[in-house]
């Protein structure tokens, strides 16, 4: 029967895994999955970054994508998630100018370039378990692109964090996926703190290493810098 139960939990937790490959602008999702989104080295195994300082916290990239998309400044924007985005946990978005004479098709995001958009904060549901905004829908969060952010291309990067196995050290599952875009009428924001990825987390940080059991809501500090709005 223990051996039953765990066999199901383990089906349960390999069907639970997902990931991010279409990136939807003001509602409107990119054609083709991967297109401007970078398929990451999960598309068949699904499995997250479980690591928070290995090199695959960045992009999780297995290939640059086709195209580059464009996105007005101040656009909503989310992802398609190909499962039910089941774990709690918090989703982040953050984005990174592409220097000059390189180009959102080629660029690999390396060095403090990026930074936070967008973050989430859990609540107790009614069965008094801690839950975060657009757990269980098949869809990321939404975000909204800063209308201060300068115009350019960028990397924009989306990031699950799932918590159910976070109480041991990396145990955290990250799902995450980058995609290609180029900002249009932006205004004249000086984005940051900077961060680089990896190093913006460590395995130990308080909203990676933690037990949803233990702690209360108002207690959950998401990893990374402080979110700029713009
Ligand atoms: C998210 O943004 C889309 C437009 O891209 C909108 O249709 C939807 O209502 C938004 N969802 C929430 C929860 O605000
Ligand atoms: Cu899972």
């Amino acid at each position: 029967m223990r051996f039953l139960a765990s066999l199901l939990l383990t089906v349960a937790a390999v069907q639970a895994h997902y990931t991010f490959p279409k990136l939807v602008v003001n509602g409107k999702a990119e054609e083709k999955d991967w297109s401007v989104t970078r398929m990451t080295k999960n598309a068949n195994s699904k499995q997250g970054v479980e690591n928070p300082t290995s090199a695959d916290i960045r992009c999780y990239t297995t290939q640059d994508a086709g195209s580059v998309t464009e996105v007005p400044a101040g656009a909503t924007v989310h992802y398609i998630s190909t499962q039910q985005i089941n774990h709690p946990g918090p989703t982040q978005y953050y984005l990174a100018k592409v220097p000059s004479g390189s180009s959102a098709a080629k660029w690999d995001g390396s060095g403090a370039v990026w930074f936070k958009i967008s973050t989430t904060m859990p609540f107790m549901d009614k069965n008094k378990q801690m839950t975060w905004p657009g757990q269980n829908d098949y869809i990321t969060t939404n975000a909204t692109i800063p209308a201060s952010v300068p115009s350019g291309e960028y990397l924009l990067r989306v990031e699950q964090i799932a918590l159910h196995l976070a109480m041991k050290s990396n145990g955290a599952q990250f799902y995450l996926a980058c995609s290609q875009i180029r900002i249009t009428g932006g205004g004249n924001g000086t984005p940051g703190p900077l961060v680089s990825l990896p190093g913006a987390y460590k395995s130990s940080d308080p909203g990676i290493l933690v037990d949803l059991g233990k702690i209360k809501v108002e207690e959950y500090k998401p990893p990374g810098p402080a979110v700029w709005s713009g």
